[in-house]
């Protein structure tokens, strides 16, 4: 013990020099003249330091034993902040606390220096993120690819109730976790033509001449397993133009025209998903695709073959997964680079894409699905449209010969969209070049079968596979919530931290001991004073801990129905009001989540749930047995600190249309209670958590379908509820907008008249779960008891999990040593 006490004070001694050199010699400062950025850097390159000791043992021990590589692309990698990551997953979370406790610095206040790094929009760039922490902590050798977006996700400030998008500038002062590699840079190419270089007679050969020519430039983050299992690479790319500075013209005094070329070039990777409402947005999203697409290939084959490996051999060592259809090119791209620059012969390059790609769907919302006018594919991709029209061509060809004549079924799988000013469809594109393509919940996965996907489903029946979404233990509950973590340790032990799966389960009895819930319970109490601070200093609104913490974050989106969530609250508003004298269970309504900068109903509901908060929140009739806050700006930190301060999960969305969700699983975890449909995951969430621990209420996807076939007209049932009634009439009146009461008019109306996402339909039905989460609130030893339930059993939705269904089914790797 004594011996072990020693080294813990040898590693924190190390460490604490390790944070004085690179403070001194890095950063250029002293502790005396150091900021808290200062800090913050000194240390991020203190770990940095382990991570690279690491991160070359590991690649060594991947080439030694030529190892299956899986390459990741994906658009999207939402990883919010990695001091604690990193720390916690190298073990040095403890000695880097205490290091820097004895520098007198706090390291709460350093790791709040860490900007969010946001180049995601909601949950399919997260789960690229929690998917690559788990790669590294099962030791599969893998990359992220990606784009190193200069400014990610929009920050969202908040006036007078309406969002408004603000630059998000993550890299102004330098990102100490990534490493810049100049030297390894590829050539992108744009527009020009295609030469044809077979003479008559012999096997046609093609060159693709662009007429545009940029560069991309990869950058490096380590990506630690847990206990430093090994350290994968996530590398992203950014756009270069190939000349900084046309002189010429800079001599001949056009200042602007000698940089023109440079600012065209640099946009593509100026910023995440671009709206693509507008021509030239859709241009640069086309782009941004293409750009990274083109990279990453480029790229994994001149390592398979720096490796000595021939071209043939490629499935064998390298498995590609698309993170939906936003690297779909790779289809396209990946024969272009076979047939035309490694001179393979057709059929064989069309049977190594399709062995070495899968993909992932991630939504069935028909207006994400996408296509490119093939106008625009011709001029900015031309090769790779003449390759997409005879990978159509052979595929038609191919059915023919199997009798297949069926006009409509031909129809249906071409690449091309005849109907729609002729388009470029891609997720038929990513189906056919892929030999594997999954949904992300059991649910969605079915849905796909029998929609978008059917008639390919029915010529590849054995293509489509489910692969249910996880989160990342590590992160979600270790990081974000140690206390509970502490509590969860001490109940069942330690081998908690590294087999999560099945130890979470032996917490089942603790569920029915009273000592243990108290201590559940007082752990949350923690949590939620941890959340009311940070709502009182931002926000100088102050919270009763006692209440509800009724949370609902994530992107705004009517099919996500916040404003089922906003009808309930002005019911529940009413009903308080009307009827002081019954025992209303205290509520908090926590809201939180961004909307797409075009997306005018979404930002009109962020608006609508400012003035809700606005109009009760000083309501005294209430006693404060109501509250309301949207908190702005939400992302990964901010969720770290909601979640688990969360009672009450919010997942309410219409039955069918989310595709799986995973914060679902995040609160589940951390011990709150879901209110939710038979949607996504809830499905499979409440086989292993029991419905009796959950709120499950509404329409199940079936019965919304059958409903949307009738007619999406509501006043049938509003005329049937009146607390319906009542709160539409409140916020169309202007009740909650005096100061522009007409606002609301339209958003109303039109819900009544043709309510796409079935909020009116489903509203008695969510307002009697929420009497029911009422009842439960008063008795506390069941509330408790669900909660350590829900906890217990959310083993299965762990990242871990669910990348071992990859590994086996999908991209066939073991892990390193296996
Ligand atoms: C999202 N899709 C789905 O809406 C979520 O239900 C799901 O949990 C995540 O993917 C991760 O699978 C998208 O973000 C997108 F872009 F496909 F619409």
């Amino acid at each position: 013990m004594a011996e072990e006490a020693a080294k813990a004070t040898d590693h924190v001694e190390t460490f604490k020099q390790l944070i004085l050199a690179k403070l001194r010699y890095a950063v250029g400062k002293d502790p005396g003249n150091a900021f808290d950025h200062d800090w913050f850097e000194a240390v991020a390159l203190a770990a940095r330091d382990h991570l690279v000791d690491h991160w070359e043992d590991a690649s060594l021990q991947v080439d030694r034993q030529d190892q299956k590589r899986v390459y990741y692309l994906s658009l999207e990698f939402l990883i919010g902040r990695l001091l604690v990551d990193n720390l916690s997953n190298l073990g040095l979370l403890d000695t880097a606390r205490e290091a820097l406790s004895q520098l007198g610095v706090d390291f709460e206040q350093i790791r709040d220096m860490e900007p969010d790094a946001a180049l995601g929009n909601g949950g399919l760039g997260r789960l690229a993120a929690c998917f690559m922490e788990s790669m590294a902590s099962l030791n599969i050798a893998a990359h992220g690819y990606g784009i190193r977006y200069e400014h990610g996700l929009f920050r969202q400030v908040v006036v007078d109730g309406w969002q408004q998008e603000h630059t998000e500038t993550w890299l102004d002062f330098g990102n100490p976790w990534e490493f810049e590699r100049p030297e390894v840079s590829y050539r992108i190419g744009f527009g020009g033509s295609v030469a044809n270089l077979a003479g008559s007679g012999e096997v046609p050969r093609h060159e693709w001449l662009p007429n545009e020519q940029i560069r991309a430039i990869a950058y490096d983050t380590p990506v630690v397993g847990w206990r430093h299992s090994s350290v994968n690479t996530l590398r992203l790319w950014r756009a270069r133009a190939e000349e900084d500075l046309k002189l010429e013209r800079f001599n001949a005094g056009d200042h602007f025209g000698a940089v023109a070329d440079v600012v065209k070039a640099e946009s593509i990777s100026r910023v995440l998903y671009p709206a693509d409402s507008t021509e030239a947005g859709q241009e640069l999203r086309l782009r941004q695709e293409f750009f990274f697409v083109s990279a990453s290939l480029q790229d994994l084959i001149a390592r398979h073959l720096e490796l000595n490996l021939d071209i043939h051999s490629l499935p064998d060592r390298v498995a590609i997964q698309l993170n939906d259809t936003h690297p779909a090119i790779a289809v396209a791209e990946l024969m272009r680079l076979l047939v035309d620059v490694y001179r393979l012969e057709w059929f064989e390059a069309w049977k190594l894409t399709v062995a070495t790609l899968s993909y992932t769907n991630h939504t069935l919302l028909p207006e994400a699905l996408e296509s490119w006018p093939v106008s625009l594919m011709e001029r900015l991709l031309p090769r790779h449209m003449q390759i997409i029209y005879l990978i159509n061509a052979y595929h038609i060809d191919s059915l023919r010969a199997k009798e297949i004549h069926d006009f409509e079924l031909l129809r249906s799988i071409s690449l091309i969209d005849e109907d729609n000013g002729r388009r470029v469809r891609m997720g038929n594109l990513a189906f056919l070049g892929s030999h594997s393509i999954n949904g992300v919940s059991s649910l969605h996965t079915n849905l796909m079968r029998k929609s978008v996907f059917s008639d390919f489903h029915r010529l590849y029946p054995e293509r489509i596979n489910n692969k249910t979404n996880g989160v990342t233990f590590r992160r979600w509950l270790y990081q974000s919530n140690p206390q509970l973590t502490e509590l969860l340790v001490g109940a069942v032990g330690d081998e908690l931290l590294d087999n999560p799966e099945a130890t979470l389960r032996k917490l089942e009895p603790f569920a029915a001991k009273a000592s243990f819930r108290k201590q559940f319970a007082a752990q949350r109490q923690h949590a939620k004073r941890e959340l009311a601070e940070l709502v009182r200093e931002r926000m100088g609104i102050s919270l009763d801990t006692q209440a509800i913490f009724d949370v609902q974050v994530k992107r705004i989106h009517e099919y996500k129905r916040q404003l089922l969530n906003l009808l309930h609250t002005v019911a529940l508003y009413q009903a308080m009001r009307n009827d002081p004298a019954t025992d209303w269970a205290p509520r908090v309504k926590i809201f939180a989540g961004k909307a797409a900068a075009s997306y005018h109903q979404a930002k009109l509901i962020i608006k609508l749930a400012n003035d809700i908060s606005r109009t009760i929140n000083v309501d005294p009739t209430l006693r404060g047995l109501l509250k309301v806050v949207f908190i702005p700006n939400y992302n990964v930190s901010l969720a770290e600190v909601i979640i688990p301060a969360a009672d009450l999960s919010e997942q309410i969305s219409t039955a069918g249309l989310e595709a799986s969700g995973t914060s679902n699983m995040k609160f589940a975890l951390n011990g709150a209670l879901t209110i939710g449909t038979l949607d996504g995951a809830n499905v499979e969430m409440s086989e292993q958590i029991g419905r009796e621990n959950m709120f499950i209420f509404g329409m199940t996807a079936q019965q919304v379908a059958a409903r949307s076939r009738r007619d999406l007209n509501m006043s049938a049932e509003v005329a049937a509820s009146e607390r319906l009634a009542g709160a539409l009439e409140a916020i169309r009146s202007g009740v909650f907008s005096p100061d522009d009461p007409g606002r609301y008019v339209g958003l109303i109306d039109g819900l009544l008249a043709h309510d796409r996402f079935l909020v009116c339909a489903d509203f008695q039905a969510y307002w009697d779960a929420q009497r029911k989460v009422d009842m439960l609130w008063r008795t506390p030893d069941r509330w408790w008891q669900a909660a350590v339930l829900n906890t217990a059993r959310t083993g299965w939705f762990s990242s871990d999990r669910t990348i071992r269904e990859y590994a086996k089914d999908i991209w066939k790797v073991g892990g390193i040593g296996d």
